[in-house]
């Protein structure tokens, strides 16, 4: 099946929008920076990255009859604020195990931000005290078995919806998006720039431009601080997702770049060129990014532009995948 010919059910205002970063480009005196923003991709609590993903989940989601979603996150997950909404959105119910993945000692970590949109959206959330890992967890299973003992019909939606057969399609669909995005626009980016840590964002994107026939560079920045964790879960998703919309021939293995180097040694906890990312991109651009992804992907940016790793004569979009919410559990990082 070619990826036009799966279903997905709109939750996202269209294209999201691409645009050039001028200041931080003429800063870095590199390559030339524009951004993709799904910051800013739907009218549901904020969008992001997931909720692109779940346009595709969503039809099977409807096909299977369920009427509650259940998933899974850290407490200031982005993701689980997305389920919350969708569900919301679809008339279903969603019920959020919130992990402790963060050793992060803010004391409204969990009432403001993401756990508190996903309260107002009438989400069930529970706080579960396991620490950080992007595989199946108990706690998982168990509020799958509780909705089913209650009656209900769940329809189970892994971290970052990433280990899900269809995970990797709504990016595969963004590499599409880009291909005609930079037709309209006169410019091709010969590299891409992408938070990794559930995969499939990192992991579609491979897929679906790996079908184009102009090659780029697309290059994941780890945020989880696990990096080979990382690197297999990107790879096994890329395959399949590859394989699921048909791509016709093998993914290669330099074709799967995630690097390591700007994640710090804990998942969730900003480092000094993460916090440098985040002001210099919010003075220079005006344009938030938060301490947990994206200030991380930005300082890899950063510093592949400055030394050169990404040549000056390159043009580069940074994928902007949202997760601003968070960044009100940080407080103390910015007083
Ligand atoms: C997240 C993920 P992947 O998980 O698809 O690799 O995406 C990484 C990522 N940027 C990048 C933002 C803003 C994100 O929210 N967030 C998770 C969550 O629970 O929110 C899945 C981990």
């Amino acid at each position: 099946m070619a990826l036009a010919d799966f279903e997905r059910y709109p939750l996202t205002f269209g294209p999201s929008p691409v645009h050039p970063l001028t200041r931080l480009t003429e800063h870095l005196g590199g390559a030339s920076i524009w951004a993709k923003r799904e910051d800013v991709n739907s009218g549901l609590a904020y969008g992001g990255n997931k909720t692109r993903k779940l346009e595709y989940l969503v039809p099977d989601a409807i096909a299977s009859g369920a009427d509650t979603l259940v998933s899974i996150g850290g407490v200031q997950s982005n993701h689980t604020r997305q389920v919350a909404a969708v569900a919301a959105k679809l008339g279903m119910k969603a019920v959020l195990v919130q992990e402790n993945w963060v050793d992060w000692p803010d004391s409204v970590n969990d009432r403001v931000g993401n756990i508190m949109l996903s309260r107002i959206m009438g989400a069930e959330v529970r706080l579960d005290p396991a620490g950080f890992g992007i595989g199946f967890k108990s706690s998982w299973e168990r509020a799958l078995d509780d909705v089913r003992e209650r009656g209900g019909r769940p329809y189970a939606i892994p971290a970052g919806a990433s280990d899900h057969r269809l995970g990797g399609l709504g990016f595969a669909n963004w590499a599409s998006e880009v291909e005609q995005q930079e037709r309209e626009l006169g410019v091709f980016f010969d590299t891409i720039v992408v938070c990794s840590v559930t995969g499939s964002t990192h992991a579609g994107m491979i897929a679906g431009f790996a079908g184009q026939e102009r090659a780029r560079r697309v290059i994941g920045i780890d945020a989880s601080a696990k990096i080979d964790e990382t690197r297999a879960q990107v790879a096994r998703i890329a395959r399949s997702t590859a394989s699921l919309i048909d791509l016709g021939r093998e993914l290669r293995d330099d074709e799967i770049t995630v690097l390591e180097g700007w994640a710090g040694d804990y998942y969730g906890i900003p480092v000094d060129s993460t916090l440098e990312a985040i002001r210099l991109t919010g003075s220079l651009e005006g344009v938030i990014i938060d301490p947990v992804y994206e200030g991380k992907s930005m300082a890899g940016l950063i510093d592949l532009v400055t030394s050169g790793d990404i040549p000056r004569d390159s043009t580069v979009l940074y994928a902007h995948l949202g997760g601003q919410p968070a960044i009100n559990a940080y407080s103390a990082l910015f007083r």
